[in-house]
């Protein structure tokens, strides 16, 4: 079993902590989210490419895309491995959920420790809108938070 954390943060009011733990290699992952200071409703929420924070959460480049595929829903087959699609802030602003993933590794060559999670402005509209961004980044808007995905434990 492998145990990772990411601590988020970014030019905003975003502050959280998501907890990654993945039994076997090939079997799904846990992923529990705990953020705050969002605004109420959805927010994109994906693992991006690059463990890089030299520019803010920017250089963390774009979703983590081993496939080559197009950006599309969590339960999508043909979808970037970072596609996590949405989390719902409640009116307070806050997100506690646990969502399951078989795309998002810690084990194996496709692994996302060293990564980064990056929450996002806007809603992803989960690569199913004609806006010009739908298929690469789902139209999620600016980077409010992120944190690079380390082992814990
Ligand atoms: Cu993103
Ligand atoms: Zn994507």
């Amino acid at each position: 079993m492998v145990k990772a954390v990411c601590v988020v943060r970014g030019d905003s009011t975003v502050t959280g902590t998501i907890t990654f733990v993945q039994e076997a290699e090939n079997t799904p992952t846990s992923v529990e989210v705990a953020l705050s200071g969002l605004t109420p409703g959805k927010h994109g929420f994906h693992v991006h490419q690059f463990g890089d924070n030299t520019n803010g959460c920017i250089s963390a480049g774009g979703h983590f895309n081993p496939h080559g595929h197009t950006h599309g829903a969590p339960e999508d087959a043909v979808r970037h491995a970072g596609d996590l699609g949405n989390v719902i802030a409640g009116p307070d602003g806050t997100v506690k959920t646990v969502l399951t993933d078989s795309q998002v590794q810690l084990l194996g060559p496709l692994s996302v420790i060293g990564r980064t999670v990056v929450v996002h402005a806007d809603e992803d509209d989960l690569g199913k809108t004609l806006h010009e961004l739908s298929k690469t980044t789902g139209n999620a808007g600016g980077r409010l938070a992120c944190g690079v995905i380390g082992i814990s434990q």
